[in-house]
């Protein structure tokens, strides 16, 4: 295996043995074997697209593999398998349509010579494992360092565009544009493009993804209302509760619809804690607010929760021998784990159906309480807009002197301590601007309000940050600056999976310059692409905290 696409790699270098993420050698080749099937479909959609339409049925699959290959969310092998062969029919479906399309409109064979991806074939799993295990896809082996360095920046940042994209298209919303920029993408991956053409490509991977977070907060809106201030109670109820983490609203809305009617109480947990700020889950009774802290604590807080767990996305982590929780463990959607139960999916007009989760939860104990009191969120583009002429005010008085964005994701690393303790030492008159489970490190802080705005101000989750840049673009518009760059805002972002490398390519291609990005740079830079990102957009390493504050007051 060679794996290096999150923060958390080897010696900021590789996987190379097992993830330090806990995944197993065979499951990391079987991952990389479905990628390859995605590209070989790709090769297909992106010259079938030059000649003639796609059905997003293609572009829908590639994004639901390409979200299975996230960071902790599938850890089961016959699952990721059966995505295999389902996308080798698919890609074989994809070839008959476009070599007959072909064939049509010039009057000949599509003759020429394909990569291996878009070739072989075998709808036995045990020629699928050994073809997983006998081609391990050591990306770092050979070729360009810098093209390879970009290649994998694009699958990388296409990854955390299709899990935007799912979530998306599980709402009803579906964009050809963004299908078919993920099959050039990937199918440019297969081709020898020079530094330039990749380099371009990356820059279009971050205009896809704003399309695509502007997709998804959309679909969320229209669904389920703006998301709007509100105190998030953390603390217990005495009944039992089914405990519900990831970023799926649609298996929230399924799961509080059916557990109402049976009186079962319901906690968000992680990236779910954002539910709890949208009016359409807020009328639920039986949402009881939000347990524990962000996903890497989930061993602890998943076995004190006592009832049952449902993962619906990133990020679940295997189950330690002294973990007792598993036989409670749900799985639903891209998500698998050997030996919890998997929620199968809705079929075209039918709920999802929880009740086994339901059933379960009424014979637990009532969750341990880990903590008390409420936190407040709920900022998202539209509740910080309607704040606008406060947070104007209070900036022309001086009352704010700057925002700083520290959005992004938490991760178990210890000097991830440095975004706690920027937040405990900013100026009193700075105001942070999150997204995304990287708030778990300061939104339990007591930081304060200026002039009754929270200094701490929760967009949602990682898919919010769109919101962030909303609200940016409406400070630019409000205070007439020609540029973002010129507003007093400052971001200092938190990385560790691969949609948090779609949001930051989607900062860049808006124009904002000068992020701190930590707490590693990521390994798949090669030097002189990470120099590439220092002279075009003055990215940097993140460094001390007092030495980060004292430049992002000043603005560098
Ligand atoms: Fe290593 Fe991260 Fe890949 Fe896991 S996801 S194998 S920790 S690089
Ligand atoms: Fe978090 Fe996994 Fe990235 Fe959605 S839940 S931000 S890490």
């Amino acid at each position: 295996m060679f794996c290096f696409q999150c923060q958390e790699t080897a010696k900021n270098q590789g996987c190379t043995i097992k993830g330090v993420c806990g995944k197993p050698e065979k499951t990391a080749d079987i991952q990389d074997l479905l990628v390859e099937v995605c590209k070989g479909i790709s090769v297909y959609g992106s010259r079938l697209k030059e000649i003639n339409s796609v059905d997003k049925k293609f572009g829908h699959f590639i994004c639901q593999a390409l979200f299975v290959t996230i960071t902790n969310v599938a850890w089961d092998d016959p699952a990721i398998i059966r995505m295999i062969k389902q996308g080798l029919k698919l890609r074989e479906e994809i070839k008959d349509i476009f070599k007959a399309i072909y064939k049509n409109k010039f009057g000949k064979d599509f003759l020429e010579e394909l990569p291996d991806c878009a070739k072989w074939y075998s709808d036995d799993t045990s020629e699928i494992i050994a073809k997983a295990e006998s081609e391990p896809m050591r990306i770092t082996a050979s070729g360009d360092e810098d093209v390879q360095s970009l290649r994998q920046l694009l699958i990388i940042g296409c990854k955390g565009i299709a899990a935007y994209a799912d979530h998306a298209a599980i709402l009803g919303q579906q964009r050809r544009e963004i299908y078919d920029f993920i099959m050039e993408g990937l199918a440019s991956t297969t081709k020898e493009l020079s530094v330039d053409q990749m380099t371009s490509l990356v820059l279009k991977a971050g205009e896809t993804a704003v399309t695509t977070m502007a997709l998804l907060d959309q679909a969320h809106t229209a669904n389920y209302g703006h998301p709007e201030l509100t105190e998030v109670n953390l603390g217990v109820r005495k009944n039992p509760g089914i405990l519900i983490s990831g970023h799926d609203l649609k298996d929230m809305e399924e799961l509080l619809k059916q557990a109402e009617k049976e009186e079962v109480d319901v906690y968000t947990h992680g990236e779910m804690l954002p539910a709890n700020y949208y009016p359409a889950f807020k009328k639920y009774k039986n949402l009881v607010g939000n347990y524990g802290g962000s996903w890497w604590q989930q061993n602890r807080e998943f076995e004190s929760f006592n009832g049952p767990v449902v993962l619906t996305t990133n990020c679940l982590i295997p189950v330690k021998k002294e973990n007792s929780y598993l036989n409670r463990l749900f799985t639903t959607g891209v998500v698998s784990y050997p030996g919890a139960t998997s929620i199968p999916n809705r079929t075209k007009d039918g709920a999802k159906d929880f009740s086994k989760v339901i059933e379960l939860a009424k014979t637990c104990k009532p969750p341990e309480e880990l903590e008390s009191g409420t936190l407040v969120g709920g900022f998202a583009h539209n509740q910080v807009i309607a704040l606008a002429d406060k947070v104007v005010e209070a900036v022309k008085s001086g009352a704010i002197k700057r925002f700083i964005v520290m959005a992004g994701c938490d991760g178990r690393q210890r000097t991830r301590s440095y975004f706690t303790e920027i937040a405990e030492n900013l100026p009193k008159d700075a105001v942070i601007l999150t997204a995304g489970c990287a708030k778990y490190r300061y939104n339990k802080l007591s930081l304060g309000t200026i002039g009754g705005i929270p200094r701490v101000l929760d967009a949602g989750q990682c898919n919010d940050s769109y919101s962030l840049a909303v609200i940016a673009l409406k400070l630019k518009e409000v205070f007439g600056a020609k540029d973002i760059n010129d507003l007093p805002i400052s971001f200092d972002l938190a990385w560790y999976e691969q949609k948090a490398v779609a949001v930051f390519l989607a900062l860049l291609s808006l124009g904002i310059k000068g992020i701190r990005l930590g707490p590693t740079l990521p390994a798949f830079l090669s030097p002189n692409v990470a120099k590439v990102l220092v002279d075009k957009f003055d990215i940097k390493p993140i460094g001390t905290v007092d030495q980060d504050i004292a430049a992002m007051m000043v603005g560098k």
